[in-house]
């Protein structure tokens, strides 16, 4: 894949892939500009010399890109969405460019080494978990696919919080990626657009004589636009991802100045200028409502705008709008997109409502990705009213027209047209998202099977009632490039020797793989990559936590967000009930397990701060035990984000997902940890499903009720209780946590956990603890059969290409978006 060739003549250094351009030019931008001699400059200097280098061999691909879109007018998708998680840029660009190699060689001209300085990258953790990794890879696909895409989002300086662990809690630590600046990135200060804020609407006559509004907003504020390339994997296509930061507007600030007050309007500014400055931590229900509706709108409103323009500037009339962009809204937090749209269209354009609302609808597509009732966002009207009063106007009135179209369908259900109403009465008035999404979106489709099926059965059961045309399934997938070969070359390697080259830009090609599982003269290499993995997270595990590992143990992982449904603490009573088990019987045959976990807990989330503190509690006493030394032991790995994932996933044996059943939408993690040869303990929740059917139920450990279980005992009256006291080992895990046996004797630590537990058990713990240390006990079994545990993995392996994330853009191309290739030729 390398362009090798020594430097000629004509190779120039800024668009040069060879060793030698290469290495000129690093010394070139080190001095030109980062401003350094070698003998003085850090790695970081020589990181971002690199960043530089990288980035110059893509822009010449992103203006060619933008260039033959334009010429050929393609229909571009825009993927609107609050969050992304992209993960450090330098290793995934030269991967997509195919000069892993030269620059490895380049680096080393200098005296470094490669990978030393794709460690210096600060990661762009703007997202808060699944649902912004899956953005992510999914325009590395559109990408790769060569199908026109923008992303669309916001720049926040301080992305989710960096996590570290005092004293077996939670601390939050605020993260400053930006500090020595992002050379992935131009500002492109040419590219802005203003948005309003408050104030109130007017009725005025047009010079046609009709009645039109206005909206006089009480501030302005201006969002510019910060580029990145998105490189498509060995082709010449090169996305974008366009984040909107927000800045004071100029007009505004003159009013003060004239009057002579300065430091109101530095206030102003510096107000205006907080709009994009942090990501909200999700599962916060009333924090900084109000900043976050602004934020919402501030990129939704800037990306509306954008397209406008560049439909605009390519000389066809608004009509012809829907043939050239597709609108994908990621969850319901661009919800308000449906609004803003129509709004631009009606009160900047002219045009009618009926045409406006026809082009509105042809325009956006949804996609959920939860059915918790608590992650549906609802806004007060009072708070919409205040801050977006236009908005609110036209919501009320699409409402109108939509009830209107209820009652004739179903003229006799005032209780249907008052669940699918975008306001719900309630109580005190809100604005539904979810509905607004519903009703403004041709498609509107869910991220797993199960997880569509259940929302077109409970959360958004009405409007499939109404439109079950619109409903749709897109099962989540994820990028092999940055969780295949990016994380685990040397697996990559393997599998390109074994199965042939060419999975990772067609996934399904890991089924090459199929036939070799058998092949026992393959496991021993097999393993032995597996067992680098692990000693590599080893050390960083010992790095980070001071905490020795057995590389030689079962890796037993959970790295996923802190949630209750995602039941970390259902892993942690297995823990409990194994170390007792083996106190109470020495000789115990069981393999030597290391237990990882890693994940956030939403800042004000206090029950999943509690689970963090427990799983430090349980292993503070597991790993310090001699009677369960080289048996057990327990680390929690802080601050999981990409680029720590990186490192995890390959390292793993057994990956634990474990949700209950109908909780989980799809999950990701999942289908990352069976790419590296994990083998899942799992419920039938989200996508594991589907990955069991497609690795085969002899390849995966089962456990815990189906959600129509789950549903059906929780109809019939679910009693915890009852659970705790007919069984035994549940009995004694719990009253260890209990009696303070984790807690240094301290009795009231974990007791709102084990409360819960006890009387309620929202995700019932107590009902799937017995099935899931049975299976626990298989997994164990079959652990210790080395060879057939390998034929497992590689099956694994050789079976999980559907969950490619190229298969699922290439769904969402030919189902929801119409959206062809456009070949970039160099
Ligand atoms: C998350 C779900 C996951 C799913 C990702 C991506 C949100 C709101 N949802 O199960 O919890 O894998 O989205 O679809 O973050």
């Amino acid at each position: 894949m390398d362009e090798t060739g020594p430097l000629t003549e004509h190779e120039p250094t800024r668009t040069g892939l060879s060793v030698d351009a290469l290495h000129r030019a690093l010394l070139d931008n080190l001095f030109y500009v980062v401003g350094r001699f070698p003998a003085v400059a850090t790695r970081q200097d020589y990181y971002r010399a690199l960043a530089f280098t990288v980035r110059d061999r893509l822009l010449h691909r992103w203006l060619r890109t933008v260039q033959t879109y334009k010429e050929e007018r393609s229909r571009t998708v825009c993927y609107l969405s609050a969050e992304y998680l992209p993960g450090p840029q330098l290793g995934h660009n030269l991967l997509a460019l195919g000069i892993f190699d030269n620059t490895r060689e380049a680096v080393r001209r200098v005296g470094l080494e490669l990978d030393d300085l794709i460690e210096e990258e600060a990661e762009p953790g703007l997202g808060n978990g699944g649902l912004g990794r899956l953005a992510a890879c999914y325009l590395d696909s559109l990408a790769t696919l060569q199908r026109p895409a923008i992303g669309y989002g916001l720049r926040y300086e301080f992305g989710i919080f960096r996590q570290r662990i005092d004293n077996g809690w939670q601390v939050e630590v605020s993260d400053s990626w930006l500090r020595d600046g992002n050379p992935w990135e131009l500002r492109r200060p040419h590219i802005a657009f203003e948005i309003g804020l408050g104030g109130h609407t007017e009725r005025y006559l047009d010079h046609h004589g009709h009645t039109r509004v206005r909206w006089v907003p009480g501030e302005t504020i201006r969002g510019v636009a910060h580029d990145t390339a998105i490189p498509g994997y060995g082709v010449f296509n090169s996305n974008l991802l366009r984040l909107w930061a927000a800045e004071a507007t100029e007009s505004f600030d003159f009013g003060s100045f004239n009057a002579g007050d300065y430091q109101g309007a530095v206030r102003r500014k510096i107000r205006s200028e907080t709009i994009s400055r942090v990501l909200y931590p999700n599962d916060e229900p009333e924090t900084g409502k109000r900043l976050r509706l602004i934020q919402g709108y501030l990129f939704v409103s800037c990306s509306l705008q954008d397209m406008l323009r560049i439909h605009l500037a390519g000389g066809e009339g608004l009509d012809r709008f829907p043939q050239r962009f597709v609108v994908q809204l990621n969850d319901t937090h661009p919800a308000i997109a449906v609004a803003e749209l129509m709004r631009l269209l009606l009160d900047k354009h002219g045009m009618e409502w009926e045409s406006a609302w026809d082009l509105t609808r042809r325009t956006f597509a949804y996609t959920n990705h939860t059915l918790l009732p608590e992650a549906l966002e609802k806004w007060s009207l009072t708070l919409f009213e205040e801050t977006l009063p236009r908005h609110l106007e036209i919501i009320l009135e699409i409402n109108q027209y939509f009830l209107d179209e209820v009652r004739m369908r179903f003229p006799h259900d005032e209780a249907l047209t008052t669940r699918l109403s975008l306001i719900d009465e309630t109580g005190p008035r809100y604005v539904r998202m979810a509905h607004l999404a519903c009703v403004g979106s041709f498609s509107i489709n869910g991220v797993a099977r199960l997880h569509t099926a259940l929302l077109a059965d409970t959360v958004l059961r009405d409007f499939h009632t109404l439109w079950p045309e619109r409903f749709n399934n897109k099962t989540n997938g994820i990028s092999p490039r940055r969780f295949g070969n990016l994380s685990n070359p040397d697996l990559c390697a393997l599998l390109s020797r074994v199965a042939g080259p060419g999975w990772a830009a067609d996934a399904e090609r890991l089924r090459l793989l199929e036939p070799h599982a058998h092949r026992r003269e393959i496991y021993p290499e097999w393993r032995r990559i597996k067992l680098e993995r692990k000693r590599a997270l080893a050390r960083y595990v010992a790095d980070q936590t001071g905490i020795v590992v057995d590389p030689e143990s079962m890796f037993d992982i959970q790295v996923k967000r802190i949630h209750e449904y995602k039941r970390q603490h259902l892993n942690v009573l297995h823990i409990i009930a194994l170390y007792s088990r083996i106190k109470m019987d020495p000789t115990l045959d069981a393999a030597p397990r290391t237990f990882v976990f890693g994940g956030k807990a939403a800042p004000g989330y206090k029950m999943a701060k509690l689970i963090i503190k427990l799983i430090h509690s349980v292993g503070e006493v597991v790993n310090r035990d001699p009677a369960v030394r080289d048996r057990l032991r327990v680390v929690f790995v802080p601050d999981f984000n990409v680029k720590v994932a990186q490192r995890i996933y390959p390292a793993a044996d057994l990956s634990e997902q474990i949700s209950l059943a109908g909780m989980e939408a799809s999950g990701t993690g999942n289908m990352k940890f069976a790419l590296n040869g994990a083998l899942t303990i799992g419920t039938l929740d989200g996508a594991n499903v589907e990955i069991r059917e497609e690795v085969g139920a002899e390849n995966f450990f089962l456990f815990g009720l189906t959600s129509a279980e789950v549903q059906a005992r929780k109809r019939s009256g679910y009693c915890p209780y009852d659970c705790y006291r007919e069984n035994p080992v549940l009995r004694e895990a719990i009253d260890l946590l209990a009696d303070g046996l984790f807690s240094h004797g301290d009795r009231a630590l974990f007791r709102p956990l084990v409360d819960h537990l006890l009387q309620q058990d929202d995700y019932m713990l107590l009902a799937d603890f017995q099935s899931y240390i049975d299976c626990q006990d298989r997994v164990d079994r079959a652990f210790r059969d080395a060879d057939s545990w390998t034929r497992m993995s590689m099956l694994n392996v050789a079976r999980i290409g559907r969950f490619s994330s190229d298969r699922v853009v290439q769904e969402y191309c030919r189902e929801i978006w119409r959206l062809e290739p456009v070949t970039i030729r160099p």
